[in-house]
């Protein structure tokens, strides 16, 4: 079956869905944007109006690394904080390949045809960004992309893992602010990525695709402990029966990697995203799994635990930042290293000479 908007109807008054993911007001009317250094509360008041400018502006400025910029993103973020978290936030990864663009296009437009506003952000660390993939991106969300309801905000290029995953958690709650009640984070099934991502969202769905061969995809990696659902994509036309069989096989593996409980929950499903069958299905199961996790206050302890990382996260990086750019520490450290290095002193002594120079140098 194929999708079109006119063939979904949005649901009615009082279904899981309503219960799960509160519907947003249409966008404002776009204004421009025009000056070059962006003031906070002006940017601030934009975005909550719901500018799409205004907001990829914004995102702009929380990835900037300069100096005035990360105070200015600072200010914008306090700003919006209290318009946040009013998102569905659900993480989508897979190996390159499969499907995971094609798939976000077809949830995307099942989700904007039920008058959601969506918001779609690209995590992958390793993308240099040489066109390709972006070009691929923007021919596979074309209408998505389209879409008034839709936000789409391909990766940062060229940064550390830390600062991609910081970033991406800050556009995420740019993107709620803005209005956007289901925001999407893509990521490559490569490298600790997915982790990154698991630990932001929400829900984690985990995209594979039929004939990798009798090997697992992500079962090696460990992906799929962090999965909440499997979605095998490409289940049509020479691909049917192969997807059909990594559903069962899918279904067995999460068997004997879970148990009890867990293992209930993890559901396997097929689609094909090419022809955009069994999307709504997926979409269903997001929305009923959300609602249950809402109502055994799962939904809450999984969010205020990210939180909580995330602080430590933060607080574990700026105080290595600090530690770097202290003199003491620094000149200290060369002496330090060298010894280490010749076997003339322990790692351990060495790092606590060196911490407590840096919490003597600092009082
Ligand atoms: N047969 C089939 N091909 C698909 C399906 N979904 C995606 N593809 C194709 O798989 C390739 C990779 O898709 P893409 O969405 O870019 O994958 P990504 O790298 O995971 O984002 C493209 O050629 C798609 O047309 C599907 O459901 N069925
Ligand atoms: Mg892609």
């Amino acid at each position: 079956m194929t999708i079109t908007g006119a063939e979904i109807q949005p649901p009615k008054t009082g279904t899981v869905a309503n219960k799960a993911l509160p519907r947003a007001k249409p966008p404002p009317k776009i204004s421009a944007m025009t000056t070059a250094t962006p003031d906070p509360e002006a940017l601030a008041a934009a975005v909550t109006g719901g500018d799409r400018r205004a907001l990829a502006r914004a995102i702009t400025l929380v990835e900037s690394s300069r100096a005035d910029h990360r105070a200015a993103a600072e200010r914008l973020l306090a700003a919006l904080l209290p318009k946040t978290a009013r998102a569905l936030r659900l993480g989508i990864s897979g190996a390159p390949g499969v499907g995971k663009s094609t798939f976000i296009e077809a949830l995307g437009r099942v989700a904007v045809a039920a008058a959601h506003r969506v918001a779609v952000l690209a995590v992958d660390p390793s993308s240099k960004r040489a066109g390709g993939s972006i070009l691929g991106d923007k021919t596979r969300m074309a209408e998505l992309a389209r879409s008034q309801l839709a936000f789409i905000r391909p990766s940062p290029a060229g940064t550390s893992l830390g600062g991609v995953a910081r970033r991406t958690r800050d556009a995420m709650l740019l993107a709620e602010a803005a209005g956007f009640d289901l925001v999407i984070v893509e990521t490559v099934g490569v490298g600790q990525s997915e982790t990154a991502v698991a630990d932001m969202v929400d829900l984690f769905l985990l995209l594979i695709a039929p004939g990798g061969g009798d090997e697992l995809q992500g079962i090696k990696k460990g992906i799929v402990e962090l999965a909440d659902l499997v979605v095998v994509n490409k289940s049509d036309g020479d691909l049917a029966p192969a997807a059909r069989r990594a559903v069962a096989d899918y279904r067995h593996a999460l068997r004997l990697l879970r148990s009890g409980e867990a293992a209930d929950q993890v559901e396997v499903l097929a689609v094909s995203s090419l022809e955009g069958s069994d999307i709504e299905r997926v979409w269903e199961k997001v929305l009923s799994r959300v609602a249950a996790a809402r109502a055994s206050g799962a939904f809450a302890g999984r969010r205020g635990a990210q939180a909580q990382a995330a602080l430590w996260r933060e607080i574990g990086d700026a105080l290595l930042d600090r530690f770097r750019a202290d003199e003491r520490v620094g000149r200290l450290l060369k002496a330090l290293e060298g010894k280490v290095a010749a076997g003339k002193l322990t790692p351990s002594a060495a790092a606590r000479q060196a911490l407590d120079a840096f919490v003597v140098g600092k009082d």
